[in-house]
């Protein structure tokens, strides 16, 4: 059961405002009555710090008695702070009355705040749902990354092309970070020594006073800049390594990118994992002396991906150069330390690099990474593994280093994050380890946090969740909803979540009214695909969908359909032609069908700009249909889709990541499944012919053509040619090799169907009903438990 920790009540209220005044006074230098709503931000978040202050520091002193746990990531895309901390702590009815006392808004002071964009997509919240789970389940947890200056960049749309800007997050001040000076580490490489800063943010847990942390390495010079320089007026020259190591930390690196900037990319990686080694085996040190070989009793890495990988070779490095250790005493330590995450099947996601860039950067990791490549072949060669294979999977081959392999090798434990896609990496991606140490072996399907992803983004139906359950006790145990499905023929319920899911609704039309000046029917059915673009994810067959239905009401202006509002929210790469091509497209289909009068209100595009983490909290609650239609063996898991079964949306979508367990957990008639299946899709793809099926499925030509004839404008650039091309030319670059064409039937059937069944009120509140109650297995604190029963084998800290 979830008490809360701070007693309610005229005290915390007044005890509240009177802190706000004092820290918003100290930061806006004035009033609080007159100071903006950024500047009350501020002020609430550091009371809010300064409450948790002494909760956060017993904590971590409890942490450090046993068995820790850390988790290496080059992402934690955090979102906003001040809300979760505040529902975190119950403290939302309290803050809003200290901030009405000064004549102030909650939502104004609320909606100031920036998102903490430190991640690309789901594999950077994941890492943040995770963080919420360790501390709500009171696990000794503590993560570790970057303190990006400019998180992920902002969109702009212009003209409908995306656009990118930086992201100067925290450049107004963000009080959930605390600098850490006297923890300093140096990190070396052979062209330049940094100074690597912590800069911590406490994480709060629900119904709980234990505070875990993320700790956030910031690079800085280790002389502030050349006064030497400076005092003979070379000023530029002052300040030119300043800017070099200021680049480290620059910016969050964009995946799906080009190659330009790995060199920098490298950096970041060893930058962040060789501070926070360091740190720990400092910590170790001082606590159980310098006999390093009980490290891994104590501590245990979970590398997020392989962006940490470098991880491995830098604590053999520590090992064997800063403590003596011989070789076999550390490979010993390092193999039971590293458990290693995969996060996608996708060939350019599994990280190589040049042999060149570890000579220019750090001559000794690699003379590392050689000997452990050398020992790799021997032992191979023992097993009895072909020549060849060897090659393959060696840690260097063909002049790269491979960082995947090294992961999997050194790693006690390797994860999928969905059932389907670990069944992909045992049988294709990561077959060859698979065969060597099957026992290596685990699936832990993701799961998302339910205290933001469902308490704080939608309070409605929190509330109507708190009234069924008796208490708010599914907040930290989402189990409890699974037999609140046998009320799902109840019909003062089924009109209470109809009654919330219209409010929701509403709150999303004038939010979206107010932000980008688009009016949207509340009454329509909301359909919402909200992810990074990536070919792979198909939003151009939700685009080519709408299309289809555009042409069809014009085909027959009085044709009845249901109407519904096709959201979109995503950001491509800004090195990736085709997903801004895709962008462009679905911008221009929303201008041709927002603009005409024929169509009204029986379809509408919503393409929501700068989609990141608050979006995602204002459109979730209010989906109807949630689309997950990723080409089936592409999608590891996803985690969006998690997020809308919660909030009660239905998926339409592939039997692919996640959505396979879903489906499972609600019933084939609860979800919109179609298209091909993973095991499929081989023998469909060697006899497929893209053109053949466009012209043998009905409408499609003319959806297709729309992209060259003169329908729709991409400004002169050729995008939406070279789309065409992706579909219909043969050769490596075109082919459809996503199976868009394909599976564009099965969709379309889908599709309609769910619209129509949204007709019926009643029903369609049912089965959303049905998703809500069977979601808990999708709650992040079931996947950290099974982390940690399984891999990290650490308990909840005694309070
Ligand atoms: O595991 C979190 C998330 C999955 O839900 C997505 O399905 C998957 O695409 C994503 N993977 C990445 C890979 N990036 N890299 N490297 O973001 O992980």
């Amino acid at each position: 059961a979830s008490l809360p920790p701070l007693i309610q009540g005229e005290n915390v209220t007044s005890d509240l405002t009177s802190s706000l005044g004092s820290f918003t006074r100290a930061v806006a230098g004035r009033s609080p009555e007159s100071s903006t709503p950024l500047e009350v931000w501020a002020g609430l978040s550091a009371t809010i710090v300064d409450r948790i202050a002494e909760d956060w520091e017993q904590s971590a002193l409890r942490a450090s008695a046993g068995r820790q746990q850390h988790y290496f990531s080059a992402e934690f895309l955090m979102g906003r702070a001040l809300l979760n901390n505040l529902t975190n702590l119950n403290l939302v009815d309290d803050a809003k009355k200290a901030v009405e006392a000064y004549g102030q808004n909650l939502s104004d002071v609320l909606e100031a705040e920036r998102d903490a964009a430190l991640g690309n997509g789901g594999l950077g919240r994941l890492a943040a749902c995770f963080l919420d789970s360790c501390a709500t389940l009171d696990l000794p947890v503590t993560g570790y990354g970057i303190l990006y200056r400019y998180g992920l960049f902002k969109q702009s749309f212009e003209n409908g092309f995306q656009h990118e800007h930086p992201d100067p997050w925290m450049e107004e001040g963000y009080p959930f970070v605390v600098r850490r000076e006297e923890q300093s580490r140096y990190v070396k490489f052979d062209d330049m020594d940094v100074r690597a800063v912590p800069y911590d943010m406490p994480i709060t847990g629900y119904g709980t006073n234990n505070v875990g942390t993320l700790r956030l390495w910031k690079s800085e010079p280790m002389e502030e800049f050349d006064y030497d320089a400076f005092n003979s007026q070379r000023f530029t020259d002052a300040i030119v390594e300043r800017e070099r190591v200021a680049d480290l930390c620059r910016v969050l690196y964009p995946n799906d990118t080009t190659y330009e900037g790995k060199v920098l990319r490298v950096r970041q990686q060893y930058f962040f994992v060789s501070a926070s080694l360091q740190a720990m085996v400092d910590a170790y040190v001082e606590k159980h002396g310098d006999d390093l070989t009980g490290f891994a009793e104590y501590n245990c890495i979970q590398l997020n991906d392989t962006h940490p990988v470098l991880a491995i070779p830098e604590l053999m490095r520590i090992l064997l150069d800063d403590h003596g250790m011989t070789w076999e005493d550390a490979w010993e330590v390092t193999t039971r330390t590293f458990a290693y995450t995969n996060h996608t099947t996708l060939a350019e996601a599994l990280e190589t690099w040049e042999y060149s860039i570890f000579q220019q950067l750090f001559g000794r990791v690699l003379e590392i990474v050689a000997e452990i490549d050398r020992r790799f072949r021997i032992d191979m060669a023992q097993r009895g593994i072909a020549d060849h294979r060897v090659d393959y999977l060696a840690p260097i081959s063909n002049g790269r280093i491979h960082m995947a392999w090294i992961a999997c090798y050194a790693s006690f434990s390797i994860n999928g994050v969905a059932a389907i896609h670990t069944n992909i990496l045992k049988k294709d991606t990561l077959q060859d380890w698979y065969q060597i140490w099957p026992e290596k072996f685990n699936n832990k399907t993701n799961g998302v946090t339910p205290r933001r992803w469902l308490n704080q983004c939608n309070p409605r139906l929190a509330r109507l969740l708190d009234k069924q359950v008796g208490s708010d006790a599914w907040v930290s145990d989402l189990d409890l909803l699974k037999p609140l499905a046998k009320k799902v023929k109840g019909k003062r319920l089924i009109n209470e979540l109809i009654k919330v899911k219209k409010a929701n609704k509403q709150d999303f039309a004038d939010w979206i009214e107010k932000r980008q000046g688009i009016t949207i029917n509340p009454d329509a059915a909301f359909d919402v695909q909200i992810k990074r673009l990536h070919e792979y994810k198909r939003q151009l067959l939700n685009a080519f969908y709408v299309l289809d239905r555009y042409f069809q009401i014009k085909d027959d202006p009085s044709l009845d359909v249901t109407p519904s509002v096709a959201i979109f929210g995503a950001k491509a790469a800004p090195g990736y032609f085709r997903a801004k091509a895709i962008i462009k497209l679905i911008n221009e289909i929303a201008e041709l069908v927002n603009n005409d009068p024929e169509i009204g209100d029986r379809l509408k595009v919503v393409f929501i700009e700068n989609y990141n983490v608050s979006p995602a909290e204002k459109v979730i609650p209010a989906a109807d249909i949630s689309e997950q239609i990723s080409t089936a063996g592409k999608e590891a898991s996803g985690t969006g889709n998690m997020k809308f079964m919660m909030n009660g949306a239905l998926t339409l979508g592939t039997l692919d990541g996640a959505n396979v367990e879903i489906v499972d957990a609600v019933g084939e008639n609860n979800a919109y499944i179609f298209g091909a299946k993973e095991e499929e899709l081989p023998e469909l793809m060697a006899s497929y012919d893209p053109y053949a099926t466009m012209e043998a499925t009905p409408g499609l030509t003319r959806v297709v053509n729309a992209l060259t004839d003169g329908t729709l404008n991409d400004g002169g650039s050729g995008m939406f040619a070279d789309i065409r091309r992706s579909l219909l030319e043969s050769g490596p670059d075109g082919s459809d090799v996503y199976y868009v064409l394909g599976d564009f039937a099965s969709y379309r059937e889908a599709r309609d169907r769910a619209l129509e069944d949204y007709r019926d009120e009643v029903e369609w509140a049912r089965k959303c009903w049905l998703n809500i109650c069977a979601s808990g297995r999708f709650s992040s604190d079931r996947t950290i438990r099974d982390y940690a029963n399984e891999v990290w084998h650490i308990e909840p800290i005694e309070k």
